[in-house]
């Protein structure tokens, strides 16, 4: 079973990731893995943390010569920050200096989990709420893109929003979509789109406020069969909608047509299927987004996800202070005006390493080889309905 723990502070020494699973004999560089971490910092609308952050995992267990050995893997990513914040994140015991935030942020965790766990400072909750642990998310989710390009899957993401700035997808040939979205700065395919995303972006900044937005991402290559219908858990969109929505910020997790399907007829809601010698059965849509009844269907997978504005403004919300109880404005907390581009690259990694889960559960393989056999038995068993 493929399965994966983080942890560590936005602030702290760094953050770790142990990811269990996968198979053995996958070639994995901790350079590759560093390519998807640049791809989530980048972005335009991210705050000054990013331009002293370089993250780089340092890989400490569970491959041997650039290959996976079968045990755990653990990744770790330092904070650079961290050299700021030594006396307020020291994990020893210190002398209080009224360091303490006082007013919660409306939207973040502030509150509600200072609540929960009683503390008196919601420094001990925003630091873990952070969506500075993406990047452990984006370390593991690298290693499972590793594994579903042996298997022949590919993940891409794109923007297709931010604020109400809208991409227009019709204008872009499907095999450009991938290099446009990396060439640009918000991370989307339409360059005139991209340009008014950056002047919204600034027009934020300067105002003080922040921004969300949508990113779509989509799955190619994938095998017929992944995830089940046989129990609620076992539903693939089902997993693949928590991966996402954990994702700080994610408010909304839609598949295909995803909330369209609400105002249409069921005769325009389904994907007909069609049957010829060459392709076998297949679909001239996609409103299901490659998933039926929670089983992959073998068209790709089509999800987008819907990230709200960043809870922490520089011109803040209305909010009360914990100690006096007046009313005040929430603490102005240093962050970014937008992380929809990173949230796509994020989004990627959770569909990466959910999909790996699910692969590993279908077919086994302790070995990458066992798995791609155990992949090609099953893919002569489909040909035989052919
Ligand atoms: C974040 C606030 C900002 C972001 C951070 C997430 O950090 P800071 O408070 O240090 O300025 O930059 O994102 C990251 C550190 C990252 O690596 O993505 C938040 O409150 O969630």
């Amino acid at each position: 079973m493929i399965r994966f723990t983080t942890a560590g502070e936005s602030h702290g020494e760094g953050i770790i990731v142990i990811l269990e699973g996968i198979p053995a004999g996958l070639t994995v560089n901790s350079e590759d893995i560093d390519l998807e971490l640049v791809r989530r910092q980048k972005g335009y609308g991210r705050g000054q943390r990013m331009d002293i952050e370089a993250d780089c995992v340092k890989i400490f267990s569970g491959l041997r010569y650039a290959k996976t050995i079968g045990s755990p893997i653990t990744m770790y990513i330092s904070n650079r920050d961290f050299k700021n914040w030594l006396y307020v994140m020291s994990t020893g015991s210190v002398d209080l200096d009224g360091t303490t935030l006082l007013k919660p942020r409306p939207g973040h965790a502030d509150l509600a989990g200072l609540m929960k766990y009683g503390v008196s400072d919601f420094r001990d909750i925003l630091e873990r709420a952070s969506a500075r642990e993406t990047a452990t998310r984006v370390a593991a989710g690298a290693v499972c893109k590793m594994l579903l390009k042996e298997i022949g899957m590919s993940i891409m993401s794109y923007t297709i929003q931010i604020g109400n700035v809208l991409a227009n997808m019709s204008s872009i040939k499907e095999n450009d979509v991938r290099c446009k979205t990396e060439a640009s700065c918000v991370r989307c395919p339409d360059a005139s789109a991209s340009r008014e995303m950056v002047k919204l972006i600034k027009k934020a900044e300067r105002e003080g406020d922040t921004l969300g937005g949508k990113v779509a991402i989509v799955v190619s290559n994938v095998p017929v069969g992944l995830g089940s219908h046989t129990q609620w858990d076992l539903k693939l969109d089902g997993r693949l909608a928590q991966s996402l929505i954990s994702i700080q910020a994610v408010k909304a997790v839609e598949f295909g047509a995803g909330t369209k399907l609400a105002s249409l007829f069921g005769s325009f809601s389904h994907d007909e299927i069609f049957y010829n010698k060459v392709k076998g059965f297949y679909r001239s849509t996609n409103m299901a987004g490659g998933i039926e009844g929670g089983i992959s269907n073998g068209e790709p997978i089509v999800i987008t996800c819907t990230m709200k504005a960043i809870p922490s403004l520089s011109k803040p919300l209305h909010s009360v202070n914990l100690v006096t109880k007046q009313s005040a404005r929430a603490e102005a907390i240093r962050s970014d005006v937008c992380a929809v581009p990173a949230a796509g690259v994020v989004s990627e990694a959770a569909v990466a390493i959910e999909l790996a889960k699910v692969l590993k559960e279908k077919f086994g393989g302790d070995s990458l080889e066992d798995m791609k056999n155990n992949i090609s038995t099953y893919k002569e068993r489909l040909k035989t309905l052919q």
